[in-house]
């Protein structure tokens, strides 16, 4: 099996391959299998296929993407790993850091050179077998030329310092009647990246996001 026959099979899910890359010891990817090769989601086009087949439950899309992505696997003959299980956590950004050549925004997430912030990761596919995955993906980082980095200064409440990411103070904003423009459109810092700004996610994904976030953290 090729890597353009896992690609159509992914892509039936309304998730798309990012990339993957042949493990070694310190990958931290359980099992030590030849193969990893990560899926996910850019520019909220997850949105649509979710939003048509989910189902009042806890954590819904969580749930929806382990519906649409264990028969894949399946049919791929492949291990799946989600970056929802746990904790411990496996180390997704890691492995998208190798697999897609992406480094860290100063305010956490890895920056896309076309997507900008707007984008994730719904898991990991896991081959006994070597796949070819041809040549590595350019290693281009958009911050290295972003003089300004203005999502630093964009949060209400500063949750970003340049060297960390203060989760309380993002909490106490989106609880309070302030935090409104967060819980409806989305992280102000996110948005303030000019890179990949025309990919951010609609207004009903946005919101879905803040209040999954504040549900799963803000207790
Ligand atoms: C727990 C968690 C959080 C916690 C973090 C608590 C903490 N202090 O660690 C909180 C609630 C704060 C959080 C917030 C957000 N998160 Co979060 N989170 C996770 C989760 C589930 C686990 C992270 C983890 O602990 N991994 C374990 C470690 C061992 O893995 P790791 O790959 O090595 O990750 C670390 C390194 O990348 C390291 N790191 C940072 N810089 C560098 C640089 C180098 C060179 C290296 C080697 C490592 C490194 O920091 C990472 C996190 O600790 C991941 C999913 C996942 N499984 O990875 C999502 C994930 C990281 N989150 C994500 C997102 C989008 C967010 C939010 C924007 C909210 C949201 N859901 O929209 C905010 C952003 C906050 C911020 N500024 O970082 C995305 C990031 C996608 C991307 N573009 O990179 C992920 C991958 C989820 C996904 N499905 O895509 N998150
Ligand atoms: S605003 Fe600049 S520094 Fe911040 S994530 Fe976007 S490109 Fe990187
Ligand atoms: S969601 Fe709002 S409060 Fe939280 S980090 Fe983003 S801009 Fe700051």
């Amino acid at each position: 099996m090729d890597l353009s026959t896992i690609e159509r099979r992914i892509a039936a899910t309304g998730l798309l391959v990012r990339g993957g890359f042949h493990p070694g010891g310190d990958d931290a990817v359980p099992g030590n299998p030849a193969t990893l090769i990560l899926v996910g989601d850019v520019a909220g086009r997850l949105w649509p296929h979710f939003n048509a087949a989910r189902r009042d439950e806890a954590d819904p899309l969580d749930s929806w993407t382990r519906r649409v992505l264990d028969p894949a696997a399946t049919d791929l003959g492949a291990r799946i790993v989600y970056p929802f299980d746990g904790p411990p956590h496996h180390p997704f950004q890691r492995w998208a850091m190798r697999a897609e050549g992406l480094r860290p925004s100063p305010i956490g997430p890895l920056a896309h050179p076309e997507f900008g912030l707007w984008h994730s990761y719904r898991a990991a596919l896991l081959f006994g077998r070597r796949i070819d995955l041809g040549p590595p993906p350019p290693a281009d980082h958009p911050c290295d030329g972003c003089a300004d980095k203005p999502c630093l200064g964009a949060c209400p409440v500063e949750a970003f310092d340049g060297r960390g990411f203060s989760l309380p103070a993002c909490l106490g904003h989106l609880r309070a009647p302030q935090g409104r423009p967060c819980m409806t459109g989305g992280c102000l810092a996110r948005h303030a990246c000019p890179v990949g700004a025309e990919h951010a996610y609609g207004a009903d994904h946005q919101a879905f996001v803040a209040q999954s976030f504040l549900a799963a953290f803000g207790r």
